[in-house]
């Protein structure tokens, strides 16, 4: 399937997500709290952005099996949104904060990839929701109850999550791949890694 050759194109980079030090590292209860404060600061910003490509990339969506599948990943971004929040305001962050690059890069590229079409738009979506499925389910059976992140785990490791990220499977098979859709997917895989890379440092 194309999602399958989109997947084993990027084998190598996509081990290193999944054996990630923040992943692994949240999942154990290890990880700074300073090191997850920047992650969820980061990453809000990213959601926010996120659900912006999401809209667009609807408005590109070839089907009303596509539109229904986006409309399930929006009305989902509620939930998410208001848990960083929640959890920002325990912490007491500040999340009105200024990007990094690297996530203004990744963000800005989520937009831009929209501007290349459904084929593009969607292999950008299904990397983005696969790469954090495929690593937080890789850690959700080992998560002990007393980490204090098992509900950011839990989010993206959901049986819920899982059926949504495989509809995004479905959508990506019914395109022939592409070069373009090729090097989008690879973009996405090394922008995950900077991402951690840059909160974990
Ligand atoms: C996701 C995320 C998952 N929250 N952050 C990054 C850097 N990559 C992927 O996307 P979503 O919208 O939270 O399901």
């Amino acid at each position: 399937t194309t999602s399958n050759a989109l997947l084993t194109a990027q084998a190598g980079l996509w081990r290193q997500i999944l054996a990630h030090p923040f992943v692994t590292k949240t999942s154990a209860g290890t990880l700074p709290a300073a090191t997850f404060d920047r992650w969820l600061i980061e990453d809000h910003y990213f959601v926010r952005t996120f659900r912006v490509f999401l809209d667009e990339l609807t408005q590109v969506a070839p089907s009303d099996e596509a539109r229904a599948v986006l409309a399930g990943g929006l009305a989902a971004l509620e939930p998410e949104l208001a848990l960083f929040e929640r959890e920002a305001a325990t912490r007491g962050l500040n999340l009105d904060v200024e990007p990094s690059p690297i996530n203004l890069g990744y963000s800005s590229y989520l937009l831009a990839s929209v501007r290349d079409g459904w084929p593009v738009g969607i292999t950008v979506l299904y990397g983005v929701e696969k790469a954090y499925y495929d690593a937080w389910a890789s850690v959700r059976d080992t998560t002990g109850a007393e980490t204090p992140y098992a509900g950011f785990i839990a989010n993206w490791s959901s049986p819920d999550f899982a059926a949504y990220v495989a509809d995004l499977a479905g959508l990506v098979d019914q395109v022939e791949p592409t070069p373009a859709m090729h090097q989008a997917f690879g973009r996405v895989a090394r922008f995950e890694l900077a991402f951690w890379d840059l909160v974990h440092e």
